[in-house]
């Protein structure tokens, strides 16, 4: 059976006009009580056609790393790090074996998503020839932000030197990972889980060009000559090359080893001076680099075979190594001019790699992360790769952010009752040296500073949110803007200039 479901983006003008997606209805042969259940407690998350959404797609070929009785137990107890919630006092086990049952049965079909759809959705808003090549607006271009509202899918352009939003403007449904800026940050690329990348235009405020890459879609990267976009998918399992000019898709890369068997892609980077994309393969034990700086071979895949699936990981700042952990705990140090493995780490408590950062404590450099399963931040010594401390925080966190000019490093307290907390640590000690609250009994998430890291700015992760924005030397509260929960911030100067403070 074929159903239409709307897309449920909201954009301006004609282009707003929502749009009819053809997608194909799930569950024939499962239990109809699992199919009733999964409507009622999955489908607004994972989509109703289980192709992915706010969380991802629940199919077979994307679950075959997860056994079923351990996808039992996420459907029971929730799962750390993510908005996957606990069921296990809703549903009775019977149930949630039902559900599992469910989500392992193919799809009688899976939408194609290939070339050809690719670029039958593609979409031009405006034409770079009616577009003026000045700001309309007048702000220090390298000093303004871009904040991603998760709570009702805008975004708002923020003035960094007066705190004043510029522009609010709609996005895609639910954006992940962040926002990346391309052609000195006249450009921003968004990616949304449902796959669609958007290219805004932060001179004339406007979007200038929308392609669907993928149904499922992890992040996006855009390549540092400012000429590429790529996405990486979990469904269908590949990396997807975009022209960053009009988003017109060039090559379609589909993600397998020698052997044929096909992955989900756990997320891609730009490493600038390589002039190559990395990306981690979720369901392979392969890196691979994606060289775009060849003019002759394109987009050739250079593939590292490393020691075990690489879930998550982090770029050293010269974009030689990258440190990499998978989901069952096991850490792995990879050179990527030899490309081999030549460490391994223990870092148990699941440190979420992508938000790692690093600065000089006592003549070495060091690596901080927060973690998911545990209330610690791990900093790890970047020479011998032993760790230097363990500093003990209310809770797991997500986010840890820096400056260049700040002495301080600043990590969330994301999950569990003290989801309120924000610790600020002193990084020439290693001691955390003061803990915000600043809106009791609400998620605070995610700092990112300005150009001159004078200042760093909070989220209030909540519907009704806020944005605040706190001197980062005297650590008190200089702004409060209300906003639709607030969840990542970047800052154009900051990332065009891969800040050590802050992702890339
Ligand atoms: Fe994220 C970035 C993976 C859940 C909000 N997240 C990233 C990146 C990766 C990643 C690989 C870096 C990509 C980039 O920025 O280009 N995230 C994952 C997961 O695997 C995980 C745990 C499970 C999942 O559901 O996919 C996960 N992430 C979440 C959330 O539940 C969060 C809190 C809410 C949401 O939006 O779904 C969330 N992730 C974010 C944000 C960033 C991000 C805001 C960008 C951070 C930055 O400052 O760069």
């Amino acid at each position: 059976m074929v159903t239409k479901i709307i897309d449920r983006c909201r954009l301006p003008g004609v282009w707003a006009a929502v749009s009819l997606f053809s997608l194909w209805s799930a569950g024939a042969g499962a239990a109809v009580d699992a199919g009733e259940l999964y409507k009622k407690h999955c489908a607004e998350c994972h989509n109703p056609d289980r192709l992915g959404a706010m969380g991802p797609a629940l199919l077979p070929q994307n679950l075959k790393r997860l056994r079923k009785p351990a996808a039992a137990r996420v459907i029971t107890t929730g799962r750390p790090a993510t908005q996957m919630p606990a069921f296990g006092d809703k549903l009775t086990g019977e149930q949630i074996q039902a559900l599992v049952d469910f989500v392992y049965t193919p799809l009688p079909e899976v939408p194609r998503w290939g070339m050809k759809e690719i670029r039958a959705s593609h979409l031009t808003p405006n034409r770079p020839e009616d577009l003026a090549d000045e700001p309309v607006f007048k702000a220090d271009m390298e000093n303004l932000f871009i904040v991603v509202e998760l709570g009702d899918h805008h975004a708002t352009l923020l003035d960094g030197d007066k705190f004043e939003p510029i522009y609010r403007f709609p996005t895609r449904f639910a954006l992940h990972g962040g926002p990346k800026y391309g052609r000195n940050g006249r450009y921003v690329y968004f990616a949304s889980r449902d796959g669609w990348i958007s290219k805004f235009d932060i001179y004339n405020l406007k979007y200038v060009a929308e392609v669907r890459a993928g149904i499922n879609t992890r992040n996006l990267a855009v390549s540092a000559d400012g000429r590429y976009v790529i996405a990486a998918n979990y469904l269908p399992h590949n990396l997807v090359v975009l022209d960053a000019d009009d988003l017109q898709p060039l090559k379609v890369i589909p993600a397998a080893d020698d052997a044929g068997h096909s992955s989900r892609v756990s997320a891609v980077y730009t490493a600038a001076p390589r002039q190559s994309f990395i990306a981690a393969l979720k369901d392979i034990p392969e890196v691979w680099e994606i060289d775009y700086g060849n003019r002759e071979r394109p987009f050739s895949v250079r593939r590292i075979r490393v020691k075990d699936y690489l879930d998550d990981f982090f770029m050293n700042q010269d974009y030689t190594r990258i440190v990499g952990t998978s989901r069952s705990g096991g850490g792995q140090v990879v050179d990527l001019d030899s490309g081999k493995a030549v460490d391994s780490l223990a870092l148990p408590g699941m440190p979420h790699l992508s938000s790692g950062i690093t600065w000089d404590y006592k003549g070495r450099r060091v690596l901080a992360t927060p973690n998911i399963k545990e209330g610690s931040v791990t900093v790890i010594d970047m020479q011998t790769w032993d760790m230097v401390k363990r500093i003990e925080t209310l809770g797991p966190g997500f986010f840890m952010r820096s400056h260049e000019n700040s002495p301080y490093a600043w990590v969330d307290v994301f999950f569990g009752p003290n989801k309120d907390a924000m610790h600020v640590i002193d990084k020439r000690t290693l001691e955390i040296v003061k803990t915000l609250r600043p809106a009791p009994g609400k998620t605070s998430a995610h700092i990112e500073f300005t150009k001159d890291g004078s200042h760093a700015l909070l989220s209030i992760w909540d519907d009704d949110g806020a944005l605040i924005v706190y001197d980062a030397k005297t650590l008190e509260e200089v702004k409060r803007i209300p906003m639709r929960k607030p969840s990542g911030k970047y800052n154009v100067h900051n990332k065009l200039t891969r800040s050590s403070g802050t992702s890339h």
